[in-house]
């Protein structure tokens, strides 16, 4: 799969895209699969049952099931991948969640130089009252005037402007199982009237960091150890990972040395990895 060069320019201008009806064929396989990887977790946060109070995450995800790790050898989200963060892509890890409520307005990073992307698998249909993904178009944008005073303002946004999230200007990204979302960790994003397992998991994407940068990248990868990561990735996507998909795993693989030591210093710190 390529994508058009009106959908490019449209990532470029706006920051996300949205693929309706993309993954119809594996859905139902893909809803399988993050339900028993669930179960297999004790289903919900930390190996406890899901509590619909507080949000559970379990970081990396797709990493822990033979079959959800396949998607990063889907021909789709090679394509998509591939124009959007180039041939050599690397994977950068994934989340699963049930969700509960609202999420405010963030973005998942401010990065200035590297692309780096998140696919967002919702598998319920939601609509814009109760907890699709919003995006707000261009704020993504690094350098760009509107995207900068929404960068320096975050957080600050109710009393600025006298709205509660939900009334801040925004597209609202309604889904069916089946599609996938696609934006730049840069854009802002948030959802509003969720309930209170609203299943999602995302895939992390970032073009291949050069060899003068790869501090950043061990300094990027460090913010996984909250998640008591001692490896870049889980033992079900190495352990399938063929040849092909080895190249999207490798840099990080490559610089991942210190993790192991900063996930002990966290189990230290935190009673339970973070949820988000
Ligand atoms: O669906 C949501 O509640 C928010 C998703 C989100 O913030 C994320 O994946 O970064």
């Amino acid at each position: 799969m390529q994508l058009t060069p009106q959908q490019k320019r449209h990532f470029d201008t706006f920051g996300f895209l949205a693929f309706p009806g993309l993954m119809d064929d594996r859905i139902a396989d893909i809803i399988a699969a993050f339900e028993e990887l669930w179960s297999r977790q004790g289903g919900g946060h930390h190996g406890q049952p899901h509590d619909g109070k507080r949000r559970s995450c379990l970081a990396p995800f797709i990493d822990h099931s033979e079959r959800l790790s396949t998607l990063l050898d889907d021909s789709r989200i090679l394509g998509i991948a591939k124009d959007l963060v180039g041939e050599d892509f690397n994977y950068m890890g994934s989340d699963g969640n049930f969700y509960v409520g609202d999420t405010g307005w963030h973005s998942d990073g401010w990065h200035s130089t590297l692309t780096h992307i998140k696919i967002a698998f919702y598998l319920d249909p939601l609509t814009r009252d109760n907890g699709c993904l919003r995006v707000i178009p261009g704020s993504h944008r690094v350098g760009d005037g509107y995207a900068e005073h929404l960068q320096r303002t975050q957080g600050a946004w109710d009393d600025l402007f006298g709205v509660p999230g939900c009334d801040i200007p925004a597209q609202a990204l309604e889904t069916r199982p089946g599609d996938i979302l696609v934006f730049n960790h840069n854009t802002k994003h948030a959802a509003f009237g969720g309930n209170k397992r609203r299943r999602m998991f995302t895939m992390n994407l970032c073009q291949r960091f050069p060899e003068a940068k790869l501090q950043e990248l061990r300094d990027y990868m460090a913010g996984g150890a909250r998640f008591w990561v001692e490896r870049a990735y889980g033992p079900a996507m190495l352990a399938t990972a063929t040849p092909a998909r080895m190249k999207h795993l490798e840099q990080a693989l490559a610089n991942d040395g210190h993790l192991k030591e900063l996930s002990r210093q966290a189990r230290e710190k935190m009673p339970e990895p973070a949820r988000g």
